[in-house]
This record gives C-alpha cells, structure tokens and sequence, in this order.
C-alpha cells in the first residue's frame, strides 16, 4: 500500500528553551538537541517538531520573530543548526520548522518599515487603520488581554495584533507579503528540512469589513480569535502555498488551526484538498474551561471528550487526516489535568493516556517529557512564572477585576498556565534535572530527582519505554493506521472503550480513567478474552483496575 511517511510516525515536539542547555547559560540551545537524537532515536520517533528558533526579542518566546532567516542568538548559530539537522537526518529523523506567519516582531524590518510612514513601501505589509471617534478601529480584544489595535504615534494610526502588541499581524492580502513567506520557506526547503508547523495559520485571513464582534457579559472586547478564523481567503492563500512551495518538496505540514470545525478541517487537510496534511484541533482543549475560559477549574466530564474526540475520528475517515496530541507547549501536563500525578498512580495512569490517544487514527504528538509523565509545576507567585499570557491575565483577573484571590489565581495557573509545559526537561537526578550547569531560564520541577530520562531509560516497566513501545506498534500494525474507529459505551463516565477493525482483525481498547476498579461491561465481556497487545498492567484479572489501559487483539 503506497502510504505516506508521515501516517506511521510519531512526531516529537521539542520546545528548544527548555530541552537541552548546552553551555550554561541556563538556556536550552540546538547544540543541547543535536547531544540528545540518540535518546530520541532510542524513542523510536521519526520527527521532530521545533518550536520556532529564529531570531526573536523574545516577547512570546520566539513567537516573535525578527529575522526568519537568521537563528535565535541564545540558541546558537546558522552553522549549528545545520549540524543538528544533518546529525539527525543520520538518524532517520526528519526536521519539522515551525512557521509563525500569521504575525512577526515589531522588530522584523518589514514592520521597522512599516511604521515609518503612510507612504512607505511597506505600509501594506501589516494592517493600519484609522481611529473611529478617537478610539480602536474595532473593539477586537487580543488572545493574550487588551485590545487588539495598537496606537503608533507617528502615523495616527492603528495596527492589528491578535496576540501581544510585539507581533503585530501580517497583512496576507499583500501579494508581496505572500511572496516574501513563500520565498522564505523555500529558502528553508532548500536547506533540506522536511516540514512545517504552522502557526494559528486559521486566523491570517481577516474579515472583508473591520467591525465590532459580539462582547461576552462582563467582557470589554470582543475575542478576536472568533472573528478571525477560517477568513474568506485562508484555503485560497494556502493554495497558492501549496503550489509555490509545499508540493515542490516531500514534506509533512500541520496547521495550527484554533476555531476550527469538522467542516473547515476537511478544506485544510483534505486528501484532494491541496492544502496542509493534518490540523491541530482544539476543541477536546477546551472541555475542561468555563466561564473565565481556560482560567476555571472544572472538572473533565469524560463522556464529553469521548463524544468530541469519536467526532473527529469518524468525520475524518477517509478523507482527511487527524493530528492526535494531549500536550503542546501551550497546555499543561496530561498526566496532571487528566490522569493523576499522585505517586500512586502518575505512571500507571501516564500510559492510560498514552494508549488511549496512541491507538487512534491520526499522527500522534509527544510533547517533550509526556514520555516521561512529566507533572504540572506548583506556581506560588506570579514572579515565578514566564508567560506572557499568564502575566497578563493575573493583572486582569486579580489586580484588575478580582474575580480570583491571589491564591486562587495561582492555583488556576498551576492547573492551566503555559509554563507547566515549559519547566525544563529532566534529564536525570542531578542538580537541575541535568538540564543546565547554570541558573535554568524557569525553574526545574523539584520531583526531577524521582521523573528524569535516565532512570526512566533503564527501567523496562517505565513510562519511556512504554511509549517506546506504542510508538513501536504504529510502525508495525497497519490496524492502527488504518483501522475503522467504533466507540462503545458511550455514557459511560470512567471508561473509554473503542475499537478498531481492519480486514477482520479488530483492536478493543478499553482505558479507565478512575482511580476505582471496575466491572468489565457486558457489551465487551465476550472479547477480553483476546490476546493482549499491550496493556499498563502485568497480569490479566477479571475486573478493570484503577487506571488500567489494556488493549486486545482479536485476530481474523
Ligand atoms: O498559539 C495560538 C493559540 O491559539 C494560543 O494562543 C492558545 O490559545 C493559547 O496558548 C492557549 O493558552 C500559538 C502558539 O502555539 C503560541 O505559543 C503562541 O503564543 C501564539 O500562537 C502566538 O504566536
Ligand atoms: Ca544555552
């Protein structure tokens, strides 16, 4: 079967800050990821997704980005770069860029331009408007607080930002804009990487009229991620990129696409489609947000993930392809939000979760240190924490509206906030977790000395070598490729249980995501008798214990 290399693979997300520091300067840097491929390799992942490592001010950690030709100076130079990506081509592992291009820093030359003047030749290269009565354009508010325009003086104007006010938004109805993105991804390809990520590539097509959005009660703006997504030119543009670069190389691409709906997915990662190969989709993310968003402690309810992730394992079938992940570098550890990182179940329900995404249709996604069951951080101050995002909204849900008490406001990013993901990564029991020499960028998880890659590493029974395991499986099991996904008891509220079936043979995997032990459902009792492909528990009983993920191999 002619099938392409990325529908087997595992991809590997590396947050380059936070992975390897090489020289003790308590910042991860590419020659810290060139060190660590063997581990990869060992792994058994065949990509590696980077988060952006080009030159940046670094207002949202390389989310900025000045000069996309050029390496982020903390990280290394151009010469290091190309050695980690022929060390890792050595390897069989491909190198997957990410593409911020819905935006750039302020400091990008073409916004130094930009700004200069109405008249410049690139005014147009970003989006200037008018103040309406003296005020916002609109009352777009942005994705990290605040409005979304900001007032430049020298020109009475104002420009867009749909995240902070250092990356002002690309104007992609610029044809010389489009130009310039495609001609720098080519410029990459050239260099022989295989793929792009791309950045909330969903929001870079804007509305055809600039007007007020709907404010949530007690809201002052109007989100603009709402108003933005999936715009009326967005399949048109990333068309026209497929064709002037993405189908002159063998790539693997995956659109970052917030907002997106069944519907829309298929135009971007159709089969037929000419766009992208596969989209993060964020839905399943947001189960668990409420009133203040994402800033709420509510609980999971587990018939709605099973209902939204079986949504989009049917929908896509056949005709577009999924990206499975539980974690990126904007989402808190899984094993924390929903598994159980007590001492008692952090393993054991780390490879629930694992197995339970690792078994479905899609190219799955292994955020850096899920393989280890890395945990959330316990955040006690705001000076404690990194992230842009969480800066602000601590001003705007404790100092300014007081919705939260500062304990509480803490006790929400602890659960919630982006640098649970971005702590750095433990390599072993040593000071730092290994990571560093120096004064790491963000603190270390105090649990290193107990969760840390060398320890995992040797230890057969551990999350590592689970992983390894499943990734494993993918590479060796058509079933798990291509198999018809079917979800059974639907409504049941502490199991999930689908299966997959392909020419006769058929995969049960049940996982349950309590800490109680269960009774089998009489609907599967008949196939638990199958062979076992893998499960997270050493013997076989007649019930489903705490945690326990198993699946069985029932064979044509
Ligand atoms: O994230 C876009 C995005 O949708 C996030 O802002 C998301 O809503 C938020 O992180 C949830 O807390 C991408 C990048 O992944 C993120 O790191 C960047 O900050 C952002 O774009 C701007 O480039
Ligand atoms: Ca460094």
């Amino acid at each position: 079967m002619d099938r392409q290399w990325w529908k087997n693979a595992v991809v590997y997300q590396i947050y380059p800050r936070s992975f390897k520091d090489s020289n003790g300067d308590g910042i991860g840097d590419l020659k810290g990821i060139t060190e660590k491929l063997d581990y990869l390799q060992n792994l058994g992942v065949t990509i590696i997704w980077l988060s952006p490592i080009y030159k940046s001010p670094n207002k949202d950690n390389g989310y900025d980005i000045s000069d996309y030709r050029d390496i982020m100076t903390e990280f290394g130079t151009m010469a290091d770069f190309d050695e980690m990506l022929s060390e890792a081509h050595k390897r069989g592992l491909k190198i997957v860029m990410d593409l911020v291009v819905n935006h750039s820093s302020d400091q990008h030359k073409w916004f130094l331009e930009s700004k200069k003047s109405k008249d410049n030749p690139y005014r147009d290269y970003y989006i200037w408007k008018d103040p309406v009565d003296g005020h916002e354009p609109t009352n777009w508010g942005a994705f990290f607080s605040g409005s979304a325009w900001q007032f430049d003086e020298t020109t009475g104007q104002y420009y867009l930002h749909q995240f902070v006010p250092e990356q002002p938004d690309l104007n992609w109805e610029n044809p010389k804009v489009r130009d310039g993105v495609f001609d720098m991804m080519n410029w990459w390809c050239e260099k022989g990487i295989d793929g792009f990520r791309m950045d909330v590539i969903s929001l870079i097509s804007k509305p055809e009229v600039y007007e007020d959005g709907p404010v949530r009660p007690g809201e002052k703006y109007a989100f603009c991620g709402n108003i933005t997504a999936n715009g009326p030119h967005v399949h048109e543009y990333l068309k026209e990129m497929n064709q002037k670069v993405l189908s002159k190389y063998d790539l693997v691409t995956v659109g970052e696409a917030a907002g997106v709906t069944i519907e829309e997915a298929k135009k971007y990662a159709g089969f037929d489609s000419k766009e992208l190969n596969m989209v993060f989709q964020f839905e399943h993310m947001d189960l668990d947000s409420d009133e203040h968003g994402k800033w709420t402690m509510k609980k999971l309810y587990l018939p709605d993930l099973k209902e939204n992730l079986t949504k989009w394992q049917k929908e896509l079938a056949g005709v577009a392809w999924n990206s499975l992940f539980w974690d990126n570098h904007d989402q808190p550890r899984i094993v924390s939000r929903w598994g159980n990182d007590s001492d008692e179940y952090r393993e054991i329900s780390a490879k629930m979760l694992a197995t339970c995404l690792h078994m479905m249709q899609g190219t799955p996604y292994v955020y850096q240190g899920e393989e280890l069951g890395m945990t959330n951080y316990t955040f006690k101050e705001i000076s404690d924490c990194d992230d842009v995002e969480e800066i602000n909204i601590y001003k705007d849900l404790v100092t300014d509206a007081k919705v939260y008490t500062h304990e509480e406001m803490m006790n929400v990013i602890s659960a919630k906030g982006r640098d649970n993901a971005r702590t750095p990564m433990q390599w072993d029991d040593s000071e730092n977790g290994g990571f560093t020499t120096g004064k790491p960028w963000l603190k270390v998880n105090p649990n290193y000395k107990k969760i840390n890659a060398a320890a995992e590493v040797d230890d057969p029974d551990s999350v590592f070598n689970y992983y390894k395991k499943l990734i494993a499986l993918r590479r060796e099991n058509d079933i798990i490729v291509d198999g018809t996904y079917e979800l059974l008891e639907a409504a049941d509220e502490n199991l999930f249980i689908y299966t997959r079936s392909l020419n006769g043979r058929k995969l049960l995997v049940v996982c349950n995501f309590t800490d109680k032990t269960l009774d089998v459902p009489k609907s599967i009792e008949a196939m638990t008798g199958g062979e076992i492909l893998i499960s997270n528990y050493k013997e076989k009983a007649s019930s489903i214990r705490p945690y326990e993920a198993t699946v069985f191999d029932l064979k044509a």
